[in-house]
């Protein structure tokens, strides 16, 4: 891949990068997407599992939807796109790495400066009493019960309709406005507000690059778009950013 001069020159002077990742950054561990084909929605739409009400009036349903996924999670691997991710942190003054995903790979990967939108899977609290349970067996298909209180255990996780993490979200905010490269990678950018931080960053004069299999909605308002595997796509940047670089 021939990567654009325009995109060289702004390897090369940027101070600030920051990057957002969705599903997509992890399809080629082997974690299913949301929205493409053989996708998480195409058998249940979003808001029948992935909101508060859906919980509460099936816990055991969704919480066995999330225990599948976390068997999966368990069971993959970080890929040469978070591996990647990982070392650009220490290539460039400041790199900001935002998340959507919830699959904790590009900790595993090794990335330090993460924030996490969309919560965590790892991580699950009592709706009643807020007590965190981190290590959960992954066999119990029916909803935990605390320990202390009796009440129903939900992942930490951001659901339709909830507020994200409001110091993850400004974080993200300001690094979008302060950052002179941004990447989109992976994410169809249909879910708000992390939508929007591409465009943040490009309205805050960022030169903005789109890493997907496929054009996006957001294709178009954006500098440039790099279609392919984030995996491959990365760790061909990475080359090209520590021959620039170095
Ligand atoms: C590859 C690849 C490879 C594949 N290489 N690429 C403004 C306008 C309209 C609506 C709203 C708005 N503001 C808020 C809303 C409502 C709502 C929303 O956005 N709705 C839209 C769907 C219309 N947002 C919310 O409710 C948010 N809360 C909020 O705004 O609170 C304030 C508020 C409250 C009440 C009322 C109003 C405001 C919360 C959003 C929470 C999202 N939660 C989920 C579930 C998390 C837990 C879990 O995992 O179960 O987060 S939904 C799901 O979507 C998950 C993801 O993080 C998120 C984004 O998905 P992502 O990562 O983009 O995945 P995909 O599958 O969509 O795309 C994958 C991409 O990868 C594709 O493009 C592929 O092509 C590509 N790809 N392989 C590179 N190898
Ligand atoms: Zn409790």
């Amino acid at each position: 891949m021939q990567f654009s001069e325009n995109l060289i020159k702004k390897i090369k002077s940027a101070q600030n990068v920051s990057v957002l990742t969705g599903a997509g950054v992890s399809a080629e561990s082997g974690v299913p997407t949301f929205r493409d084909p053989g996708g998480i929605w195409e058998k249940f739409r979003p808001e029948e599992l992935a909101n508060f009400n859906a919980f509460i009036s099936d816990p055991d349903f969704v919480w066995g939807w999330y225990q599948h996924r976390r068997e999966i999670m368990r069971e993959v691997t970080p890929n040469h796109g978070h591996l990647a991710l990982a070392e650009m942190e220490s290539l460039f003054n400041e790199f900001n790495l935002i998340t959507q995903n919830i699959d904790n790979l590009h900790k595993r990967a090794g990335s330090k400066n993460i924030t996490e939108l969309h919560g965590n899977i790892e991580r699950n609290y009592c709706l009643k009493c807020r007590t965190f349970y981190n290590d959960i067996d992954v066999s119990e298909k029916k909803v935990l019960k605390c320990e202390k209180c009796g009440g129903i255990i939900r992942p930490d996780v951001v659901w339709f309709g909830e507020m994200l993490p409001e110091k993850a979200l400004s974080h993200a905010e300001n690094c979008a406005k302060r950052s002179d490269l941004f990447f989109s990678i992976g994410t169809s950018a249909e879910v708000y507000p992390a939508a929007l931080l591409p465009l943040i960053a490009k309205r805050s004069g960022a030169y903005v690059v789109e890493i997907n299999i496929k054009p996006t909605v957001m294709s178009m308002d954006l500098d440039e778009v790099l279609t392919g595997k984030s995996g491959e796509i990365l760790n061909l940047l990475l080359n090209k950013i520590k021959e620039i670089r170095n």
